[in-house]
């Protein structure tokens, strides 16, 4: 028999939970299989998974009536451009006091790029193949010398790419960031069910589990031990994105100072939707007052389609995933309130590996939502960006929303800052690329500059 702290309260815990199905290789492990077994059986929340699984079974409406969220246009007017130029400015003054840091939530497993491996590793520079983290860093490298102040970038992982991630980025030496400035942690995992409400094994050792979500961060944060540091080093503001958007303006002045003026807990930036089906979750009001995102496939139908008085989509405003957070929110809303991000439900086909070999099944996946903190928050301001300035998504492997199309948003946004510039772009440039080291924005280029008659051109 194998030794193993509290054996007996983890099987009959199992059993008691009707799951000793989990034990059908018991006989044929190792001892280090029964272990890993044990240990993965012992870390497990049964009361969470049967009441998860009960959730499942039900159909989830959001809870309330809503309407569509208030946000701040894209200026408009020489008013609306004064009032953003003033929020670059206080944006700009907490930058260089060192008040903010980048979030990255990068412990998705990819799945339907097809991309092995963790997705920040994937070449995006339609030019360059840089990949998608070391355009991240360079950003965040750029934006720290421009603005003269550290800006730590924190990185979230999961157990799939968690060492694969650390090994990269030490291998490239942070693509020159500081170690110091730089925080890898992986965010927690929770285990699938399948259509019985039963674990499912990934092998005769291990039971089948996938990370908990983007929402999974703000505990991962807080449990690493990396929002105290924040803390510690006087950060304010953390500005959260997603890996697989190689335009987003990770420190953006304009966004971070509207975040300030405002009082917000939590600001966010979203864009017209392009058509009623995209998968974008939108913003809205709650009946309570509250601002969320209700996710896309939760509006229903008629919602999404739904127009107003002018013909435009009633429900437009799509959030792209881009959030400030208050460090003091973040710290409030850990506290004890962990639980109080809600699990998602996704029916996913998971292999299950069996007495007579590995078979497909369906199972049901549980997810935890960034964004269902926003209800939490006291304020919370939505600003509107332009797509073609910000948003690249890559999740496919060809067509909408793939590296293909990224490409042609890249070299689009790359010409126009360039046009700004006034500067001349010869009429066989295909493609362009700027370095993040060369500008973060159109104002970031040399008027100096002069563009080489290629076909592609990378500019650093
Ligand atoms: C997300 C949003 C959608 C829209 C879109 C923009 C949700 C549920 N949907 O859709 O409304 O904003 O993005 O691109 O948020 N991740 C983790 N851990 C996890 C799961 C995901 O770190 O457990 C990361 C993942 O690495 C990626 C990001 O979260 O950076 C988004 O994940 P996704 O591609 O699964 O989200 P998607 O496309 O369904």
């Amino acid at each position: 028999m194998i030794s193993y702290p509290d054996r007996n309260d983890v099987i009959e815990r199992v059993y008691d939970y009707g799951q000793e199905h989990i034990f059908a290789f018991w006989e044929r492990l190792p001892d280090a299989g029964r272990k890993a077994l044990l240990d993965d059986a012992s870390s497990i929340d049964f009361k969470l998974l049967a009441r998860l699984y009960r959730q499942a079974g039900e159909s989830a409406p959001p809870a309330m009536g809503f309407e569509p969220a208030p946000y701040i246009p894209v200026p408009a007017d020489s008013g609306a451009v004064r009032r953003f130029e003033a929020a670059r400015e206080d944006g700009s003054a907490l930058i260089r006091r060192g008040a903010v840091a980048a979030f990255v939530v990068a412990g998705g497993q990819g799945s339907r790029l097809g991309f092995d491996g963790p997705k920040g590793l994937f070449a995006v520079g339609p030019v360059s193949g840089k990949s998608l983290f070391r355009i991240h860093a360079e950003k965040i490298l750029k934006s720290s010398e421009k603005y003269g102040a550290p800006i730590p970038w924190l990185i979230m992982t999961s157990e799939a790419n968690h060492a694969d991630t650390m090994r990269y980025l030490a291998a490239h030496n942070h693509f020159g960031l500081d170690e110091k400035d730089v925080y890898i942690f992986p965010q927690s995992m929770i285990p699938s069910l399948d259509a019985g409400g039963r674990l499912i094994l990934e092998s005769p050792s291990a039971i089948f589990k996938n990370p908990d979500g983007h929402g999974g961060s703000l505990s991962a944060l807080a449990g690493s031990g990396t929002l105290a540091a924040m803390r510690g080093r006087g950060i304010e503001v953390i500005s959260y994105f997603q890996v697989d958007n190689p335009l987003v303006s990770i420190v953006d002045p304009v966004f971070i100072g509207f975040h300030a003026q405002g009082g917000a807990d939590i600001s966010s930036k979203g864009l017209m939707k392009a058509y009623p089906d995209e998968k974008l979750g939108v913003f809205v009001r709650f009946d309570d007052g509250t601002i969320g995102v209700v996710e896309y496939s939760d509006l229903p139908e008629d919602l999404q389609n739904m127009r107003d008085e002018r013909g435009a989509l009633r429900f437009c405003m799509g959030s792209i995933a881009i959030h400030l957070f208050n460090v003091g929110f973040l710290e409030k809303i850990a506290g004890g309130a962990e639980a109080s991000l809600p699990f998602h439900v996704a029916r996913k086909n998971i292999v299950s590996h069996t007495l007579s070999g590995p078979v497909e099944i369906e199972g049901f996946k549980f997810e935890k939502f960034v964004f269902d903190a926003l209800p939490l928050t006291d304020k919370n301001i939505v600003l509107e960006i332009r797509r073609e300035d910000e948003f690249a998504p890559v999740k496919n492997p060809s067509g909408v929303d793939s590296v293909e199309s990224a490409h042609e948003l890249m070299t689009g946004l790359y010409r126009r800052w360039i046009g700004k510039r006034g500067i001349r772009i010869p009429a066989r440039v295909q493609k362009i690329e700027i370095s993040p080291l060369l500008a973060l924005e159109a104002a970031d280029i040399p008027a100096s500059l002069s563009i080489p008659d290629t076909e592609s051109v990378y500019l650093e």
